[in-house]
């Protein structure tokens, strides 16, 4: 890889010349368009308590989490930048009970944008690693000449035609794929462009680290507690390897780190919220697993693959095992 590679814009024009491109105009242009307004959301959490942005609104959002005045000054940005181009049809966004349409002033386009715009927001004020997480669909053609619903975002996540997302961490990286590979960006802040840094990204294969939160492990099933329970044994239980473990709560942190080095991450549906898990399927499950799917991994809710699921709700939540082929099924109950 040339360093620095090429602009996010050249790569992505370069992609769209390739035959059978996956990347049409009118979605390189929206991923631009989203790719700026990550920028704006780094120098907005880079300033952190010298800009004000730290801390909480004393308000709740649509799934009843604290909301951090970064959780909406970030929203609000990709809501501003992504409204007016021409290139959506809707919105949606963990930080929002309904979808946002795009107000009538301005043109619609054939793109659904979904997106958790600050995921891992309480470690913000920790100064720890936090991200965006955005998944783009086709509107479907039913809704053409109609205002979009909420039923028209309600797409299994194979049907994404993107997904990515911006890492905020001791470097700035957006991490994309359309369909054709995974590619990592690394944002230049001296000029501010993103400069492809790496890709197509493989998921190293045998990384022996695990990502779980073992707080809740009273509440996992028996599967996932074998699974966890035979890596804690290490070399002295039936794996005969020792294993290690990491959990930064901030999906996209963990995700980067799978991406990168291989290795496993759990947040398996547990007895609480009526066994369905904590993390949202429309917008942190189902791009990451698009991502984890392109660069070679697995993704599954424990029984069957994530981008299968069929959504029944915006923001209904999914158990999450992703990452290393072998590990995700033998925590999906195949003895390893
Ligand atoms: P816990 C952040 O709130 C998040 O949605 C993910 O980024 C992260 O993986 C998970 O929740 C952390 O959850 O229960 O460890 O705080």
């Amino acid at each position: 890889m040339p360093n620095p590679g090429p602009s996010l814009s050249r790569f992505l024009i370069e992609q769209q010349r390739l035959p059978g491109s996956t990347c049409p105009a009118e979605l390189r242009l929206l991923i631009e368009t989203i790719a700026r307004a990550c920028k704006v959301i780094n120098h907005a959490i880079s300033k952190g308590a010298l800009g004000d942005v730290l801390g909480s609104l004393g308000s709740e959002n649509v799934q009843g989490e604290v909301q951090k005045k970064l959780d909406v000054i970030a929203n609000d940005l990709l809501l501003d930048s992504n409204e007016w181009g021409g290139h959506l049809a809707g919105m949606a966004s963990e930080e929002m009970e309904a979808i946002h349409l795009i107000p009538n002033r301005y043109p619609k386009g054939e793109y659904l944008l979904l997106f958790d715009p600050i995921d891992g927001s309480s470690n913000v004020d920790v100064d720890l690693t936090v991200g965006t997480i955005f998944s783009i669909l086709l509107a479907p053609e039913d809704s053409a000449g109609r205002d979009v619903e909420e039923r028209d975002f309600l797409q299994p996540g194979r049907r994404q035609v993107a997904a990515g997302y911006a890492i905020y961490g001791p470097q700035t990286l957006l991490v994309l794929t359309v369909g054709s590979g995974v590619y990592e960006f690394t944002l230049d802040s001296e000029i501010g462009s993103w400069r492809l840094t790496d890709g197509p990204l493989t998921i190293p294969a045998g990384n022996r680290e695990f990502a779980i939160n073992m707080a809740r492990r009273r509440q996992w099933s028996p599967a996932i507690t074998r699974f966890v329970e035979d890596r804690l044994q290490g070399s002295e239980g039936p794996l005969g390897e020792d294993y290690n473990m990491r959990w930064t709560a901030s999906m996209v942190a963990d995700v980067h780190r799978i991406l990168k080095r291989g290795g496993v991450f759990l947040y398996p549906a547990d007895h609480r919220a009526g066994g369905r898990g904590k993390l949202r399927l429309l917008y942190e499950a189902n791009p990451m697993a698009f991502l984890i799917e392109q660069a070679g991994g697995a993704a599954s809710d424990g029984a069957k693959r994530i981008l299968d699921a069929e959504p029944i709700g915006l923001h209904q939540r999914i158990g999450v095992i992703l990452g290393d082929k072998a590990e995700v099924a033998a925590a999906s109950g195949a003895r390893s």
